[in-house]
């Protein structure tokens, strides 16, 4: 009795996730941890002097995680001969710095290429075949159907997840792992190796297809489609269930590659039991299976992925495209939460930050190449990230409930309305008022964001950067056709009647009062000042500049 009860507070004590409502949480050290990170550019720690003079600048940033990669050429330079010294000096200089680590296995296959693989695996082609194009082109591609490429991959994967459980059993610095990089096929969007044909024209697995009829109503809509296109077929080969179409050859693609993942994260599992993920290049610009990684874990591949690898938390993307609240939304789904391990580093990440977690309970967000981050950029993302650590256990408190929104904004997108019961906010960009000169010069609107966090009826907790917001009751204008009044409140000459917003009567929305605060360890609020006059335009609104983050508390109140 007691050793199972030990067996099973020691098993708990790893990183772990836990589902609470809707969020699903990332637990460290038995307490809900957001990811405030940043990933380290490919070559940026593959030496001790690198690692050495990154990663202090990484806790002036106010990170508590960094994504590593962990590179399979470094680690195995030499077949079967392991060498994990890089490895062991950033979890070393990571605990000496106050960091978690993600690390990213770099193994056969990263942006879809080989590169990471060691040159005595480059160079046995013969043992370790390559994906073929359909026209018979061998690429820099290992092929995902060979048993000899995983069994390579495989040994040195363990290694290196046997060698985390060995020197991270108590600390807990390494929360995480990516399984590969941006896996996909690239020219063509399936492998046409003799052993990827063979499987292409067979049977689709049984397993496959009992998954696909079990989870039919939950499946991916674009999936849906396909195969409702097709019959619903559950008895053929690829083309004959799917279609014979690109996507199909995806479908396939995707279905192979997570067959494969599934391998390494079922030993991962029973190794060391740490949340897996992988992460995706996004199939935007209107490119083609092929164009871009096909068959990576994407959105509409979710089916594929979840089917041929359950034992992989969640799938999540890579943003560098921009419309980033667009591409956020595809990844946070009711089978997956949202985890950004890489997104374009503008100087500005964090408005992104706040709204990933104020909107979709995020499980982190990870600007790529962060070391990289000008010194104006860094100070930013300190000031976001600072503010962000103080709101964790009260945002986690709260999370999967619906009682957070996330606010996102730029010069095309400028006005969000949320309710909350009979409330409704409306919050803007900052540069909505003409306040600041940089509303009006013609100066690009840098993206503002924030996150809105209801405490109890009347009390908010509102923080971001370049945003402002105005309260009222959802029923107390309505609207009525009227000649517009001049500000003068004379009917403008020969005026039409337009559509206005008259006072309905009933109870108005008053705020009662607004305090810049930070949030102590545990969890009571720290007065930094109050807001009033000018500050809150006499009353009419809450406002945050473009140039500070902050977190503000509001209390509302209401009025006849
Ligand atoms: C990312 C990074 C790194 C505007 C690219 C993104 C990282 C990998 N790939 O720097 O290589 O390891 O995961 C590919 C998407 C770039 C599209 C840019 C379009």
């Amino acid at each position: 009795c007691f050793t199972l009860s030990a067996a099973v507070s020691a098993q708990k004590t790893l990183p772990h996730l836990q589902k609470k409502g809707t969020a699903t949480q990332l637990i460290v050290n038995q307490k809900p941890f957001l990811v405030l990170g940043g990933e380290l550019g490919n070559s940026s720690a593959s030496s001790f002097q690198d690692i050495e003079r990154e990663f202090p600048k990484l806790q002036k940033m106010e990170l508590n995680t960094v994504l590593v990669p962990a590179s399979w050429d470094l680690i195995e330079p030499e077949e079967g001969k392991f060498d994990f010294k890089i490895i062991d000096k950033a979890i070393d200089q990571a605990r000496k710095n106050n960091l978690k680590i993600v690390f990213l296995w770099f193994g056969a296959w990263k942006n879809s290429m080989s590169c990471y693989a060691p040159l005595w695996f480059k160079k046995d082609y013969k043992k370790y075949p390559r994906a073929y194009t359909k026209a018979g082109k061998p690429l820099e591609i290992a092929s995902s159907f060979s048993d000899q490429v995983f069994e390579a991959d495989h040994k040195a994967y363990s290694q290196l997840v046997k060698h985390i459980a060995a020197v991270d059993k108590t600390e807990n610095t390494v929360v995480m792992i990516q399984i590969e990089n941006e896996i996909g096929m690239l020219e063509d969007a399936r492998d046409y190796s003799k052993a990827a044909n063979a499987a292409f024209s067979t049977q689709v697995p049984e397993s496959l297809m009992k998954f696909l009829v079990k989870n039919k109503k939950d499946l991916h809509p674009s999936l849906s489609e396909k195969w409702g296109r097709q019959g619903f077929k559950t008895k053929g080969n690829w083309q004959e269930i799917f279609g014979a179409d690109l996507f199909t050859d995806e479908l396939f693609t995707a279905y192979s590659y997570a067959l494969y993942v599934e391998k390494l994260a079922k030993t991962s599992r029973s190794l060391h039991d740490i949340p897996l993920f992988v992460n995706a290049a996004m199939n935007s610009r209107n490119r083609l299976p092929g164009q871009y990684p096909a068959g990576g874990p994407l959105a509409h591949l979710i089916d594929m992925w979840h089917s041929a690898a359950p034992t992989i938390d969640f799938l999540s993307p890579d943003l560098y495209d921009g419309d980033y609240a667009n591409w956020v939304t595809k990844y946070r789904l009711h089978n997956n939460p949202l985890f950004v391990p890489e997104v374009k580093m503008t100087g500005n990440n964090g408005v992104q930050a706040f709204y990933s977690f104020g909107e979709h309970d995020a499980i982190g967000y990870s600007p790529f190449s962060i070391e990289n981050n000008s010194e104006a950029g860094s100070k930013r993302l300190a000031n976001a990230y600072s503010k962000l650590k103080q709101l964790t256990p009260i945002l986690a408190k709260h999370q999967g409930q619906g009682l957070s929104k996330g606010l996102l904004f730029d010069q095309k997108n400028i006005e969000r309305i949320i309710n909350y019961d009979d409330l409704k906010i409306t919050a803007r960009h900052y540069f909505s008022l003409p306040w600041d000169a940089r509303a009006k010069d013609g100066s690009v609107w840098p993206e503002g964001g924030g996150l809105i966090l209801r405490l109890a009826k009347d009390e908010y907790l509102i923080a971001g950067s370049g945003i402002v917001l105005e309260f009222e009751k959802e029923n107390e204008k309505k609207e009525i056709l009227a000649k517009d009044l001049g500000e003068d409140g004379f009917v403008a000459q020969g005026g039409k009647d337009q559509k206005q917003n008259q006072w309905n009567g009933g109870k108005r929305a008053g705020i009662g009062t607004v305090d810049e605060i930070d949030i102590n360890e545990d969890g009571s609020f720290k007065y930094i000042r109050r807001l009033n006059g000018d500050q809150t335009h006499q009353g009419r609104h809450v406002r945050i500049g473009v140039d500070d983050f902050q977190i503000l508390h509001v209390k509302l109140y209401e009025y006849q």
